[in-house]
């Protein structure tokens, strides 16, 4: 088995084998989940793309079946494309999706499953009449894609959009109809920002306004509602979201701080997430956001290992009404059901300068989660809640530096002498006499190896006044890590390619690089069980 070998992840949904990209039409139908997904069946770099599909009873094991669609008519030859999946009145179960054509025109389709009645969603039918939708004259015609679930308003039309751009512009294309064939484009876009270039994968939405984690129907609105706009911004390649306001009369959106308007504010995560899509589970009665994690590791490496990227474990989404200004975003309950032995540590004093094995900690799968007590809090300064979304101090190498209060955290994927580490940890900054929360996650230790992208990431963390604890909650899986910060409200994933601290060679360890002692209140760290994902032909 070579290094390569121990990168592929246990418990995140991946292919068998070669490219995977966006998360496609994600539902919940007659006891199953399905996940559809872009996928490149001949080789691990994208090319010319089909849907792939997985099934699951529990989000978390998957069982893979037959590709759903290939680029097989004229206005899908050249890739089947980004699409939504929109359960009708009658329960028709509807995808719409885009197509790139034999003459690279971006256009919208239509297909329906062969079988409503087959609980596995096998085939699919591609409607006789596609494309039901061709790029307005005002767009380029590669510049027209991956339209939205659609809701129905009380004026009985459905509505979805498409993402486009418009002189430099990010704009969301809004359309309406009442039979999901004839589809008008409205007199107005339904969100524009001016300079963002390109929306790719537009996701629109409805959360509670009372903070309330259960999830609602895309076809929700009203004044208990606020509505979540997403977009993944192709220049950037980072995906941002917009809290506003839904008038289902006039049906216009309007974000609750334009200084926060998409692609100037929040991100779901502040790593590596893209091209991400919500459903609501009437199961679980929940929304639940699916999001693309690309390699950072080079393409031949890609080929060597055979596959390429993995999807981020899906995570319930709700509405801050802490903050009143951001989402939550946190694993699905599911995931618990993999944690196995236990590990902890409680009430230890880090010292400035302090590096602490957690005893017995080797391995590569874990769900971590990890308190300590805030040090500003304590110290009673003031708490500036603001959302920087770029942080330098985040930058190559800090988790070694020193503050008063920080850096402090864990080193995840460490190798016994901590020549390959990868570090998640807090900072305090303090400007004007006011101090900011950073989340850092560091990278630039994280492999020995070259050619490998170890950029770091950061985040200002909203911590309230009465939160006198900081929490982390770090998923390690092989080849990435995924930290949820103050209970979800800040998200960063990272992809590391260790090639010393892989499998039992890997450790986990506490430190606390500031000068101030800091006060870990708890360490729970549970190794997490590896989920066989077989194709479905293979257990029949
Ligand atoms: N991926 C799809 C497009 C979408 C892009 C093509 C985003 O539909 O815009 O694979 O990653």
């Amino acid at each position: 088995m070579s290094a390569l070998d121990s990168l592929r992840t246990a418990f995140h949904f991946q292919p068998e084998s070669n490219w995977m990209n966006d998360p496609n039409a994600p539902l919940y139908h007659n006891g199953l989940y399905h996940l559809f997904f872009q996928y490149n069946p001949n080789n691990a770099f994208w090319g010319l793309i089909s849907w792939g599909h997985a099934i699951s009873s529990d989000l978390v094991h998957w069982l893979y079946v037959e590709l759903a669609m290939q680029p097989d008519q004229w206005y899908d030859s050249q890739g089947v494309w980004t699409g939504s999946a929109t359960f009708l009145e009658d329960g028709t179960l509807a995808v719409l999706y885009t197509g790139f054509t034999n003459e690279s025109v971006q256009v919208q389709n239509l297909a329906f499953p062969a079988d409503p009645y087959d609980p596995l969603l096998r085939k699919w039918n591609k409607y006789v009449g596609n494309p039901v939708l061709l790029p307005p004259t005002e767009v380029q015609p590669t510049d027209f894609r991956d339209p939205t679930t659609a809701w129905l308003g009380a004026d009985g039309l459905w509505r979805m959009c498409i993402g486009s751009k418009l002189e430099g512009n990010g704009i969301a294309i809004l359309y309406s109809t009442s039979d999901f064939i004839n589809w008008k484009i409205d007199n107005h876009y339904l969100h524009e920002v001016e300079g963002t270039g390109m929306w790719e994968c537009l996701d629109f939405y409805p959360v509670l306004k009372n903070g309330s984690p259960i999830g609602i129907s895309t076809s929700r609105y009203g004044a208990h509602v606020k509505h979540v706009l997403k977009a993944s911004m192709d220049d950037s390649k980072l995906d941002f979201y917009v809290i506003g306001t839904y008038d289902h009369q006039s049906h216009t959106f309007t974000p609750d701080d334009r200084s926060v308007d998409l692609g100037r504010g929040h991100r779901y995560d502040y790593g590596k997430f893209y091209a991400s899509k919500s459903f609501y589970d009437d199961k679980g009665e929940r929304r639940i956001l699916w999001g693309w994690i690309n390699e950072s590791d080079s393409m031949q490496n890609d080929i060597r290992k055979g596959w390429a990227s993995v999807q981020a474990l899906p995570r319930q989404v709700w509405f801050d009404a802490d903050t009143e200004s951001n989402l939550i975003q946190w694993p699905v309950e599911e995931v618990l059901d993999l944690r196995r032995s236990k590990y902890s540590l409680e009430n230890m004093v880090l010292q400035g300068g302090t590096v602490v094995e957690v005893t017995g900690s080797s391995g590569s799968q874990w769900d971590i989660e990890v308190t300590f007590e805030n040090p500003i809090s304590i110290g009673n300064a003031e708490h500036n809640i603001s959302d920087i979304n770029q942080l330098s101090f985040c930058g190559e190498g800090n988790a070694s530096g020193k503050g008063l209060y920080g850096p402090f955290g864990l080193l995840v994927l460490a190798s016994e002498g901590l020549e390959e580490q990868t570090a998640i940890y807090f900072f305090f900054t303090k400007s004007n006499g006011t101090w900011t929360t950073l989340v850092c996650s560091d990278q630039s230790r994280s492999s020995l190896a070259i050619n490998v992208d170890k950029t770091s990431y950061g985040s200002v963390v909203p911590v309230l006044k009465k939160e006198k604890l900081l929490s982390l909650r770090v998923i390690v899986d092989h080849s990435i890590v995924e930290t949820f910060v103050q209970g979800g409200r800040v998200c960063i994933t990272s992809r590391v390619y260790p090639t010393l601290a892989l499998d039992n060679a890997a450790r986990l360890f506490v430190f606390n690089n500031g000068t101030m002692p800091i006060a870990l209140k708890s360490l729970d760290a549970w190794k997490v069980s590896k989920v066989d994902m077989h194709a479905y032909a293979t257990v029949q």
